[in-house]
């Protein structure tokens, strides 16, 4: 067995209650076989051993009270994977299915997206099985204090800087944020997302999406390609989503496709204008279905069907798929499905939203592949860019912000190609960005000695 093989099967039999983590684990390593022979450093030093092993992990519980004055108790999680670059750094997830596998698996994807940004930050990740659906904004105020009343003696600006992810927004964070500088009087950047009056980035509500399209357009220009008449299919309605929507619209491409976790809408004319200021009011304001969207617009909606049970079912065609809804949402028979239909590139602005069998399909049919940890890393790197003016104490402009999340994210696309090349597997993206960012991490983990 190889040193890699070796590994997983470790991992497979310690945490085998925990198959995100398992397929994290498995699509990293297996690409970073190439890495093996070059670095017997790596190996002696049993850094393939260590980095699959969070530096710790923090469970406790969250008790808080609703409207009616009943008692809930929650579980919430803080995985502080890898320190080794930088103060870890990664989102926050609320949503019922959270689990401390799901945490793990995001916080070691962090782990090596983080070090693409080219900026000085760890891998972390945490969140709650809390359901934020429904629930009165006290509600929501009331279990973020709940939250932080434990998570802060965690986290800080120079230890630990979280962010959102899905069912934590613009909102949540005010309110982590607010509690946060209560109880320990201090005004530093210990969450990023902030709002603009008290600390936050122009550009990170967007950057995620901008980012994706951004990465998205790079990858179509190695074939000579552009997003210009380009349909596409977008999945899920959150942050991602609808800013991913926005910027494919801005470069001349047609997005048909809006789901949410009850079901999707075909919109053959395009999202866009009008329907997308709806889109961006029902689900940030209203926090309504996305049924509403199909029922205001008289357009065909799909109860309790994912975009891609939809193209697979009724053989619908795009150019470009960019799932931004959740992990696992794209399997074999989908991504077959897409390359029958005449997919060109598939680019990832949710975390793992294609199986390992999808990723299969999408090599062997000559697809386009951007993964998440290269593809998504807009978001974090911007929440870096947030980090660095809350030490200096000054905002850029948009145009600054944009700008720098432009280059970031030709330059992620850049030195994953490049690392590819040099371990013998050109062009493909997946390993030479899972290589690129393990090496510098490894390198760093190598300094240390034995820690
Ligand atoms: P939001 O909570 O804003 O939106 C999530 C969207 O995905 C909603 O439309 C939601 O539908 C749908 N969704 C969530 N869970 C499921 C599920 N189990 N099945 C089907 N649909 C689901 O989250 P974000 O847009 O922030 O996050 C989306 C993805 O992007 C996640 O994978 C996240 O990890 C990733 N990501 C986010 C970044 C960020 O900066 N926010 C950065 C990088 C990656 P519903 O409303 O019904 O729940
Ligand atoms: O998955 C991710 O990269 C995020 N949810 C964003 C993390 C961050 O710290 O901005």
């Amino acid at each position: 067995m190889s040193v890699i093989e070796e590994v997983i099967a470790k991992v497979k039999e310690k945490d085998k209650d925990q198959p995100e983590f398992i397929q994290a684990v498995t699509e990293v390593m297996t690409t970073l076989e190439p890495t093996v022979e070059k670095h017997p450093e790596f190996v002696k030093a049993k850094i393939y051993e260590r980095i699959v092993e969070p530096d710790r992990v923090v469970i406790f519980r969250v008790p808080w009270e609703d409207d009616k004055g009943e008692i809930h108790v929650n579980r919430g999680f803080r995985v502080q994977f890898n320190n080794a670059i930088g103060p870890y750094k990664g989102g926050l997830r609320f949503h019922p299915s959270v689990n401390l596998g799901i945490i793990k698996f995001l916080g070691f994807e962090q782990i090596f997206k983080n070090s693409l940004t080219g900026l000085p930050m760890g891998g972390g990740k945490g969140g709650s099985d809390f359901e934020p659906k429904g629930k009165s904004d006290r509600e929501v105020m009331r279990f973020c204090y709940a939250f932080m009343r434990e998570l802060f003696r965690h986290i800080g600006p120079d230890t630990d800087v979280p962010a959102g992810d899905i069912g934590v927004g613009g909102r949540e964070i005010g309110y982590m944020y607010g509690y946060y500088k209560k109880i320990k009087n201090e005004h530093t950047g210990v969450l990023t997302g902030k709002g603009l009056e008290y600390g936050g980035s122009l550009i990170r509500p967007e950057a995620t999406g901008y980012g994706l399209v951004y990465f998205t357009a790079e990858m179509l220009a190695t074939k000579g390609m552009d997003f210009n008449g380009k349909v596409v299919a977008v999945s899920g309605s959150g942050n991602v989503a609808q800013y991913a929507i926005e910027k494919v619209n801005h470069m001349g491409g047609k997005v048909i496709f809006a789901s949410d976790s009850s079901g999707t809408v075909l919109d053959e004319e395009g999202i866009k204008g009008e329907k997308w200021e709806f889109l961006m009011w029902l689900k940030n304001e209203k926090r309504g279905r996305i049924r509403e969207y199909a029922e205001k617009y008289n357009l065909p909606y799909y109860e309790g069907k994912s975009v891609w049970d939809v193209i697979r079912d009724e053989g619908i065609k795009v150019d470009i798929a960019l799932p931004c809804a959740t992990q696992n949402e794209i399997h074999k028979d989908h991504a077959e499905a897409l390359a029958k239909n005449g997919c060109v590139a598939v680019a990832e602005g949710a975390n793992m939203p294609s199986t390992l069998d999808a990723i299969k399909v999408y090599k062997e049919n000559g697809i386009l592949f951007g993964p998440a940890k290269a593809a998504n890393a807009g978001g974090v790197a911007v929440s870096g860019l947030e980090m660095v003016q809350n030490s200096m104490r000054l905002s850029w402009t948009r145009e600054e912000v944009d700008r720098k999340l432009l280059e970031i994210m030709k330059n992620i696309h850049r030195t994953a190609l490049e690392a590819a090349k040099a371990y013998g597997v050109e062009g493909d993206l997946l390993a030479g960005a899972n290589i690129a960012g393990f090496l510098k991490v490894a390198r760093a983990m190598l300094a240390y000695g034995v820690v």
